[in-house]
């Protein structure tokens, strides 16, 4: 049947997860040790101790999962590969049973009729190769690259869309130079030297993926910004400007052969370990890119110091905010694409992640009437439609999350699932919200 609610009748409905939020089990099979297993077992690093040790137990429940997919017919999941199940140390043979358990999976997805896309890096970095730099060494790009064309021999029949890093940023920054995600260091020069090392473990992979003559799609997913000035003045307007080149232009600007952007150079290209032939590799575009918005940043100048070069800070607002402290503001997820797609060559944009969490409160019969999280998705979708619309080359959307899952450092307390988690059987009991993704997905309107 025809959509007649504005979405294009193949527009991709998704959920995303990742490996380490979700599937748990991380002793079995030969997994290896991750940076986030060591984070999480270092006091004082997450919330209450939590760890993944179980998450929502998907190694072994992945079959309830997908059953929940088939329930609200989404046509694609957005899933990560945990590398250390891939490669315990990081390099060599593959572990059989690792790649086992993603046959499985993809071929359960496949079954039901959803189309299995592969996120190759969430964040779990085996802890072997942190040991030798993490990414702040250059070796670690060499070493996805690796693990990347394992995953291609291994599932390229089946995968259509392959991405390969997730919000790379995060990586960098909260990893190296802020320390509050894995592996918790505090240095801006570690932090650039990831910058490009991810870039390049990015091209990397996919000049692999192109050599293998596979016809699926190969793209990038980063977690973008277009901060907003917080007043009129001109130094929040300048603020804003800056703010938005590490968020997105150090990554945009090279994936699409610009390289760096100038003032980035400028302040630290000291830090940038290039060498002849890398801006060649990180630079020819993707086939698609995934953006993750959940909301905007408004900022404004401060005077700027060794840790916070650009003098930029975030600045209080008027706005509603999730159970993170976010921001609720639909229409920048609108101005937000406005500006990737104006400013970059991009031909194929997916929202790769939206969602919110909030202090879900189940009633007595274990219910979550979640009605915020409904009107965040509305707002959200709506603002989808709105690019679509004027044109934007949006072609699908993934909801963060499919399940209550371990959210990093804030451990098991901050909630994005459209399912709940039983606290003590992890039975999963979908909220309120996910009926209403699923009569959107029917196309019941928003
Ligand atoms: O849970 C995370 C996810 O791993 C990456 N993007 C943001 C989500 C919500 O914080």
């Amino acid at each position: 049947m025809k959509r007649t609610d504005g979405f294009p009748d193949d527009f991709i409905w998704g959920c995303a997860t990742s490996s380490y939020q979700i599937e748990g089990a991380t002793h079995e099979d030969g997994r290896g040790v991750s940076i986030w297993d060591t984070f999480c077992h270092t006091p004082g690093k997450v919330a209450e101790g939590d760890t993944g040790d179980i998450a929502c137990d998907s190694y072994h429940r992945y079959p309830e999962d997908i059953a929940l997919l088939r329930e609200l017919n989404a046509n694609a999941y957005r899933f990560s590969t945990a590398w250390p199940r891939i490669q315990p140390d990081g390099s060599g043979k593959p572990n059989p049973k690792g790649l086992a358990y993603y046959d499985t999976l993809v071929d359960s997805l496949l079954e039901a009729g959803i189309e299995p896309w592969m996120q190759l890096y969430h964040w779990d970095l085996p802890q072997a190769l942190e040991d030798r730099g993490g990414w702040a060494n250059r070796e670690t790009a060499f070493r996805f690259q690796e693990f990347a064309e394992i995953m291609f021999a291994h599932f390229g029949d089946r995968i259509t869309h392959y991405s390969s890093l997730n919000e790379p940023w995060c990586s960098a920054y909260l990893g190296y130079r802020e320390g509050v995600q894995a592996p918790g260091k505090r240095d801006r020069v570690l932090a650039n030297r990831a910058v490009h090392h991810l870039l390049l473990a990015h091209g990397l992979a996919q000049k692999s993926y192109r050599a293998t003559g596979l016809s699926g799609k190969f793209g990038i997913v980063i977690n973008p910004g277009r901060q907003r000035p917080a007043t009129a003045r001109p130094e929040d307007y300048a603020a804003a400007e800056i703010a938005s080149i590490e968020s997105t232009r150090i990554w945009l600007d090279p994936l699409y052969g610009r390289g760096y952007p100038a003032l980035f150079m400028q302040y630290f290209g000291a830090d940038l370990p290039i060498v002849d032939g890398d801006m060649e590799i990180i630079g020819s575009p993707p086939d698609f890119l995934g953006v993750n918005y959940y909301f905007e940043h408004v900022v404004k100048a401060v005077p700027a110091d060794e840790r916070n070069p650009f003098g930029v800070a975030l600045a209080d607002t008027w706005h509603e905010k999730t159970a993170m402290g976010w921001d609720i503001v639909p229409e920048g997820m609108l101005r937000l694409l406005r500006y990737i797609a104006g400013n970059w060559p991009v031909s194929n944009l997916y929202v790769t992640e939206n969602g919110a969490a909030f202090d879900d409160v189940p009633d007595a019969d274990g219910v979550v009437h979640d009605k915020d999280r409904i009107e965040y998705l509305r707002a959200h979708l709506q603002a989808c439609r709105d690019a679509i619309a004027e044109g934007i080359p949006l072609k699908g959307y993934f909801l963060w999350s499919l399940l209550d899952n371990f959210e990093w450092a804030y451990g098991y307390r901050k909630r994005f699932g459209i399912v709940r988690l039983h606290p003590e059987t992890l039975n999963r009991i979908p909220k309120k919200s996910f009926y209403y993704y699923r009569d959107v997905i029917a196309g019941c309107g928003l």
